[in-house]
């Protein structure tokens, strides 16, 4: 099929991708990959694994290697279809580095020591905060502008950055003249923050080694075993509630893989304890994770088959982003003969 750019013309452009810098968990799953299957039909899409944004955190780089075909080979497996959609690793095109040095250009540092992931993060690794972990958010604004992205399906967390990303768009088009496209959130309505299963206040992250994190390769086992030992309250009635942060995080994730309504989640575990509860709502992730499972392990073993889509994909991202970088050099003033 043909991916250029020009042939995009009626359709609007969404950019997201997802870090390897962990096993992806079902936050993952439910807040980013699902929702992109939906998408694809209507948009020209872009689903990226953004490695270069994964070393603000110190990885092992063998791992990181593997992460980052694992990654691709879920987006596949969960339905992201590759001909539709350009699915590459971040850098494979260097144009994303290229254009977040610009960019880094017409970003103040009063803006970026006001993002807050920046903070928490700082927090969380304060012995390795690098510029690369404070210029993160620059990196984001380069991934997003080079394809003239409409719109970028993220959680509620990453709203922040995006508004900074159109900032730079507006200033940018501003000194100069309209270059950019000036990129809005997509938050699906439907998609709930899945929190950690052993604190149910945080976020669930790839990162929590502590046992919150469901992955989406998980064991059958494993689920079961993690989401049987999920905190929640001292209470016994299933339904969501001030207080009942573990509970509404079980019924959260029981919807999300059921389809059913809260309401009706409610009604089926009306009078019945907790136990039996989340013993329901781990084979139901379980159950639904299976095929996904399947055929990310086909995937896995067609290595070539991995390694071409990667290549394919790199060089038809590349000639897109290609137009804007050299849009951008030439504002800027850069000679190139
Ligand atoms: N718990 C979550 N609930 C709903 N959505 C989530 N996302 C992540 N966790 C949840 C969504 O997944 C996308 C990709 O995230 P990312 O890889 O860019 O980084 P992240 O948001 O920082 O994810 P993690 O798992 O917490 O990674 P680490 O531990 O490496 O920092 C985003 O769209 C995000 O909203």
């Amino acid at each position: 099929m043909d991916k250029n750019i020009n042939s995009t013309e009626k359709k609007k452009v969404i950019f997201s991708g997802i870090q390897p810098s962990g096993n992806l968990t079902i936050g993952n799953y439910i807040g980013a990959v699902r929702n992109w299957i939906d998408l694809q039909n209507e948009y020209y899409c872009y689903f990226c694994v953004v490695d270069l944004h994964a070393i603000t955190v110190r990885q092992v780089p063998a791992d990181l290697r593997k992460r980052t075909k694992e990654v691709l080979a879920i987006y596949l497996a969960a339905g992201i279809d590759p001909e539709k959609n350009v699915m590459f690793v971040q850098s494979h095109v260097p144009a994303h580095a290229e254009l977040a040095w610009v960019l880094n250009c017409y970003t103040m540092f009063g803006e970026l020591s006001r993002m807050t992931q920046f903070k928490d993060k700082s927090r969380l690794h304060s012995d390795n905060i690098n510029a690369g972990l404070f210029t993160y958010p620059v990196l984001m604004a380069a991934d997003i502008l080079l394809y003239q992205t409409d719109l970028v399906p993220t959680g509620q967390d990453q709203k922040q950055h995006i508004e900074l990303a159109r900032d730079i768009a507006n200033r940018f088009n501003a000194v100069y003249s309209p270059t950019f496209v000036e990129p809005q959130p997509y938050i699906p309505k439907t998609t709930a923050k899945i929190m950690s299963l052993s604190d149910p206040t945080k976020k669930m992250s790839k990162s929590d080694f502590g046992g919150g994190s469901v992955g989406i390769l998980d064991s059958r086992d494993d689920i079961i075993r993690k989401i049987k030992r999920a905190v929640t309250d001292s209470g016994s009635e299933v339904c969501y509630g001030e207080g009942k942060d573990g509970i509404n995080n079980l019924l959260n994730i029981y919807t999300a893989f059921s389809g059913k309504t809260p309401e009706e989640a409610e009604k089926e575990f009306a009078g019945v304890g907790y136990g039996v509860f989340k013993e329901a709502v781990g084979e139901t992730v379980a159950d639904s994770l299976k095929e996904i499972q399947e055929k990310f392990k086909m995937y896995m073993d067609d290595k070539d088959f991995l390694d071409g889509l990667m290549e394919k994909n790199a060089e038809i991202a590349y000639s897109n982003a290609r137009k804007t970088l050299s849009k951008v050099y030439r504002k800027v003033g850069f000679y190139h003969p």
